[in-house]
């Protein structure tokens, strides 16, 4: 009847996890009970869980992403803190089978569901704005892709309480990955969470490609676009080309393990070498998909506070288009090591090379853009700055991990561990926080307090360095990663610095948190100005803060870059048009009705629960075809509405 769910699976012997389970039952049972006596769930369901608004979209893919953000560095300190306290005789708090739960758990996690919601969450909310369009294209699609993702992370953190996680690396190489090796229900839980917001992200990259391309405002060409539209196009033209690869490589591991088929096991024909080879065709691009849109962000912050327009935009969009093509012709430097020859190697040894042009290209751009502008140090210029000395660093040692001989030695050291956390973090999270500082005015109608947002910021920038720099060190020393426990003492001073970093950064995300409530409580005395409060150069800063449903009342026409700096420049006589009735779409209960059926039937699968399984994705795909009858999914506003709307502005939430 529960397939191999037995009360067994709860870990009532560990008291770390049944300590957190506790409190965040405790945790959520509170939210539920505030939500009950304010009566907010009629509010809850019709203005967020049920909206298709994309701006709202944005805002809960980027609440998902800060939440797992949290739990991925719970993990990350935790194993900073066993490290710290592994040597020699020493052995640490954790065992070595919860410690291997961890790290593939922080990996999985804080690529899938922190870094990809973050960037697809700031996505969804400018892009739309950016290119004066009322939506995206396919908006219900938008809500199914957000609760699909959404979906996935419920269940990979179900695993904490329920079960356990896999403990094969946050890529789940087989054959560890394959059932004799991992027989428990941690491979599965990893596959299904992954399959089910992975489909999520494929749609909402079919989603922004086609918003991008038709919905933009009249008169705005594509060599008009702003930089970060053009970043956002790039990444989700990589999501739709690479996320099928990762969908069909994980259906073929759960074939292994499910139908004891022979994909990728060692013997019976199957062919581990070849799921390393897919899931990096997937992988490298992925890279880039979390990497261009911060480009982007970066992009638009350093013109706005250096007032003046992005130097060599051309040189920008080609850089980044050359980058998406290069893109998919880099994976097999992550395993020079398989033995594929001096020539296949030194063909993807330069390939990987070569991606330094148009990198270095973007760089002398932003410093050519700062260089003799009047340039304002508020918070997201100071994340753009500290980005870009991070990342050259992260940069110039993945360069040298391009080179063949020297990745057979560096391979799976703490040196590899130390780039990619170098460019990750000094890249992807450096830039998601800059454009959450950026966007937030814009989404919320109040600015965030500049002080606590410095303060944040140097403590991440320092805690980066101390954290990640003796791990180079570490690496050169021999130190492998994925390490329980250790004999070498000399390593452990090292490691003490390392966790005296991720302390620091610690503190930066308390201070983050702290800014983020002190902000709301006084955010009256922090309205000033939002609708352009960075005097900034794209439609998005044109309209008003939070923009109105339909984005903007009147269509606004473009003739050039920086369409909202232009239109600030001229005089015009107050406008006497008037106002149009709007389509606007309806709300749509699907996107939580098809997680709610994805976690249960995920659930059931990783279980063995068959009919649950069955049943529950029955349910999903009757949902999917009774849905697409459903025609009647707009309403208008009608113009003297819409009217009246713009007169009562600005809009708060
Ligand atoms: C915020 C501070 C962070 C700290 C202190 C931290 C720390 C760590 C540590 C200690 C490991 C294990 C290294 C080893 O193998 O010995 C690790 C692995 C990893 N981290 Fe982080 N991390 C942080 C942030 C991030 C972020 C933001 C991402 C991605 C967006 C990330 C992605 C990964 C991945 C993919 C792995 C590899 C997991 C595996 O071995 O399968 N980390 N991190
Ligand atoms: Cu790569």
């Amino acid at each position: 009847m529960f397939g191999k769910l037995t009360l067994s699976a709860i870990p009532f012997d560990q008291p770390i996890v049944m300590i957190t389970c506790s409190v965040l039952i405790v945790g959520i049972l509170a939210i539920l009970a505030l939500i009950t006596y304010m009566h907010k769930w009629t509010w809850l369901w019709t203005e967020w869980i049920t909206t298709v608004d994309h701006k709202r979209i944005g805002i809960m893919y980027t609440l998902l992403a800060t939440v797992m953000l949290l739990r991925g560095f719970s993990d990350a300190i935790m194993m900073r803190s066993q490290q710290a306290l592994a040597s020699s005789n020493a052995h640490g708090f954790l065992p070595p089978e919860h410690y291997d739960q961890i790290f593939s758990a922080h990996g999985t996690i804080m690529i899938f569901f922190m870094a990809m919601p973050f960037v697809v969450g700031l996505m969804n909310f400018v892009v739309p704005l950016q290119i004066g369009a009322r939506d995206v294209a396919f908006p219900v699609l938008n809500s199914v892709s957000f609760w699909l993702t959404a979906a996935g992370a419920l269940l990979i953190n179900l695993s904490l309480g329920i079960g356990e996680f896999a403990r094969t690396g946050w890529l789940a190489y087989p054959p560890l990955s394959e059932l004799p090796f991992s027989p428990g229900v941690g491979v599965d839980y990893y596959l299904w969470s992954l399959q089910i917001s992975g489909v999520g992200t494929l749609l909402s990259g079919v989603n922004l490609v086609t918003t991008i391309l038709k919905m933009r405002a009249p008169g705005m060409r594509l060599s008009m676009m702003p930089i970060f539209t053009w970043t956002a196009l790039a990444s989700n033209m990589l999501i739709v080309a690479a996320f099928p690869i990762l969908t069909a490589t994980f259906a073929m591991l759960l074939l292994d393990r499910y139908l004891g088929m022979h994909f990728f096991t060692n013997d019976g024909g199957g062919n581990p070498m070849m799921y390393i080879n897919l899931i990096w065709t997937w992988g490298h691009p992925e890279v880039y998909i979390l990497i261009l849109p911060p480009f982007g962000v970066f992009s638009e912050v350093i013109a706005t506070f250096s007032r003046k327009p992005l130097f060599g935009y051309r040189s920008m969009v080609i850089a980044t288009m050359v980058i998406t093509l290069l893109a998919f012709t880099t994976w097999l430097h992550h395993f020079f090591t398989m033995g594929s020859g001096a020539d296949v190697n030194g063909f993807f040894g330069i390939t990987t090379m070569v991606i330094a042009i148009p990198t270095g290209v973007k760089i002398f751009n932003w410093l050519f853009t700062m260089y003799g502008g009047r340039v304002r140090f508020a918070s997201p210029v100071l994340w753009t700055i500290g980005f870009m000395v991070t990342f050259t660093i992260g940069g110039m040692t993945g360069v040298l991990m391009a080179v063949p001989p020297a990745d057979f030695v560096l391979h799976n050291s703490l040196f590899l561990v130390a780039h990619f956390h170098n460019v990750i973090i000094g890249g992807v999270v450096f830039g998601c926080f800059a454009g959450f500082t950026y966007w937030f005015p814009k989404a919320f109608g109040f600015r965030l307090h500049e002080g606590l947002g410095k303060a944040a910021f140097w403590c991440w920038f320092f805690g980066f360095y101390l954290a990640f720099m003796p791990l180079y060190i570490l690496g050169f020393m021999g130190m492998t990663r994925r390490m329980n426990h250790y004999d070498d003492p000399a390593w452990l001073p090292y490691l003490l610095f390392a966790e005296g970093g991720a302390v620091l950064i610690l503190i930066g995300i308390l201070l983050q948190v702290t800014q983020l409530v002190w902000s709301i409580r006084h955010r009256e005395t922090l309205r000033g100005g939002a609708a352009d409060p960075w005097d900034g150069r794209t439609l998005e800063w044109s309209t008003t803060s939070p923009p109105p449903a339909y984005n903007f009342a009147r269509v606004p026409k473009v003739s050039g870059l920086d369409a909202y700096w232009g239109a600030k420049q001229e005089v015009r006589p107050a406008s006497s048009e008037s106002f149009e009735a709007i389509e606007i779409p309806k709300n749509s209960g699907l996107g939580f009705f098809m997680s709610f059926f994805a976690v249960i039937g995920g659930f059931g699968m990783i279980w063995h629960i068959w009919w649950m399984g069955v049943l529950a994705i029955i349910a999903f795909f009757a949902l999917i075809a009774w849905s697409s009858w459903d025609e009647n999914d707009e309403f208008e506003l009608s113009a003297a509405e819409v009217g009246r709307l713009e007169r009562t502005q600005p809009h708060v939430v």
